[in-house]
């Protein structure tokens, strides 16, 4: 296993188009268990194959417990070539992407969705989700399409992010 480099706004690589998955092996899985490693070793809680620059249609999520906050290997969701089914009506939440690290904000998303889905394996499955893990999916589900949560905002929200932006940048030049 291995903590692999985040790609980071506003890198062009996060525009891509991410291609569908075809083989189910071994490489595959190397890259979903290096993703997990990575994720947990940055404190996420969702990434797309695309942020760790492998332009493929594979994202994981592992949500905190609600009894204790912590997260289990156990709670893994690996979706690979992912589809929206069905969806039901819209909610909002305060989002964070590891590939804009220090910027959040509220964001509009279906409340409940319906996705169909493969496993590692190639099986096909379908995830009915409501509450944080439909926002999750429909945010890493964006990354496969070359879309950043902070494409969403509207015009001023966009502007005040890029300012933002900027100080964040200085601060992370300061740092090292
Ligand atoms: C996507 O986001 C998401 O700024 C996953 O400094 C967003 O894991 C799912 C993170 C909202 C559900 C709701 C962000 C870590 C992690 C940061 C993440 C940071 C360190 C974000
Ligand atoms: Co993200």
């Amino acid at each position: 296993m291995a903590i692999l480099p985040i790609v980071k706004y506003p890198n062009k690589r996060l525009k891509v188009k991410s291609q569908v998955v075809r083989e189910f092996d071994e490489n595959l899985h190397k890259l979903l268990d290096d993703m997990y490693e990575t994720m947990i070793a940055t404190n996420g809680i969702g990434l797309a194959a695309i942020q760790v620059d492998m332009p493929i249609c594979a994202l994981i999520i592992t949500l905190p417990r609600e009894e204790d906050g912590q997260q289990y290997e156990e709670d893994r969701l690996e979706l690979i070539n992912p589809t929206l089914l069905k969806t039901q009506g819209t909610t909002t939440y305060q989002e964070g992407c590891l590939s804009v690290p220090g910027f959040y904000e509220e964001i509009e998303r279906f409340e409940s969705i319906s996705v169909g889905y493969q496993d590692r394996f190639g099986v096909e499955k379908v995830l009915q989700a409501d509450g944080l893990l439909a926002i999750a999916v429909q945010h890493e589900m964006d990354h496969l399409n070359g879309v950043l949560f902070v494409d969403r905002l509207p015009i001023l929200r966009r502007k005040k992010f890029e300012k933002e932006l900027k100080r964040i940048q200085k601060e992370q030049k300061a740092k090292p």
